[in-house]
């Protein structure tokens, strides 16, 4: 039986990464002087590492001009990240990212049908309090009373900690609960913690191969919550 939907936030619940993260990563570089500029497919291969600060190590570790050293390339990510951020929510404010089709009508949708909803998602805390405001008004925190974030799940997906804890959190069995996720790292996770997943391809992630989900679909505008999971009547 259905208990819960345990959501993805990037790319899932909003295309957040081209326009959002991507865009703020590269005004964090030029803060920095850097000339480092991530065009959107340089951005796509990068979603490949989950996590922005692990993202600017991977990214780095082909630079010839970042630090030399380890510990100046530790330093470095942590100083654009924490800048990122800064440019990341301002981007939120100013009303640059939406909900993707069937995300509103589907929250809304478990909450009436008594369906627990959280969120599972790699990003860090701050991100997610300034974004889900502006999707889902004030009272967003009653919508979704859990939330794991980079900061309670430091492993990052495809490990499935960010799940355990979602479902510890909401006193929820695994076989009760349906994952929402836009990427292959997010479905690993998913599955790793036995939570079955449908798939909802976002835009970096059209051709990735799903193989394992529940369902993929192009969006969630007709997906339903019934007892038994979420279905979709078509699936892609
Ligand atoms: C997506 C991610 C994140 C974001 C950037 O997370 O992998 O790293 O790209 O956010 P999810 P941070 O799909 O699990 O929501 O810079 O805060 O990591
Ligand atoms: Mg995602």
């Amino acid at each position: 039986m259905l208990r819960a939907v345990i959501w993805d936030v990037d790319g899932t619940i909003a295309e957040t990464e081209r326009d959002g993260h991507r865009v703020a990563f590269n005004r964090a570089f030029a803060d920095c002087d850097l000339a480092w500029d991530w065009d959107v497919s340089t951005y796509g291969h990068l979603l490949r590492v989950p996590g922005g600060r692990e993202r600017l190590l991977a990214w780095m570790d082909s630079r010839p001009d970042a630090p030399a050293t380890e510990a100046g390339r530790l330093q470095l990510a942590s100083e654009l990240h924490r800048r990122k951020g800064h440019h990341y929510c301002e981007l939120v404010e100013q009303g640059t990212l939406v909900a993707r089709p069937g995300v509103l009508r589907l929250v809304h949708a478990c909450v009436d049908a008594g369906v627990h909803l959280a969120v599972a998602t790699t990003t860090g805390r701050g991100n997610v309090e300034a974004l889900f405001p502006r999707l889902f008004g004030a009272d967003w925190r009653t919508l979704f009373p859990v939330r794991v974030c980079a900061e309670d799940a430091p492993q990052k997906k495809p490990h499935p900690q960010v799940y355990e804890l979602a479902l510890e959190r909401l006193g929820v069995a695994a076989a009760d609960a349906m994952a929402i996720e836009d990427s292959p790292a997010g479905l690993g996770a998913s599955r790793a913690a036995g939570v079955g997943c449908v798939v909802t391809r976002g835009a970096y992630f059209e051709d990735a191969d799903f193989r394992g989900a529940v369902h993929v679909c192009r969006d969630l505008d007709h997906a339903m919550a019934t007892s038994d999971g979420i279905g979709t009547p078509v699936d892609l």
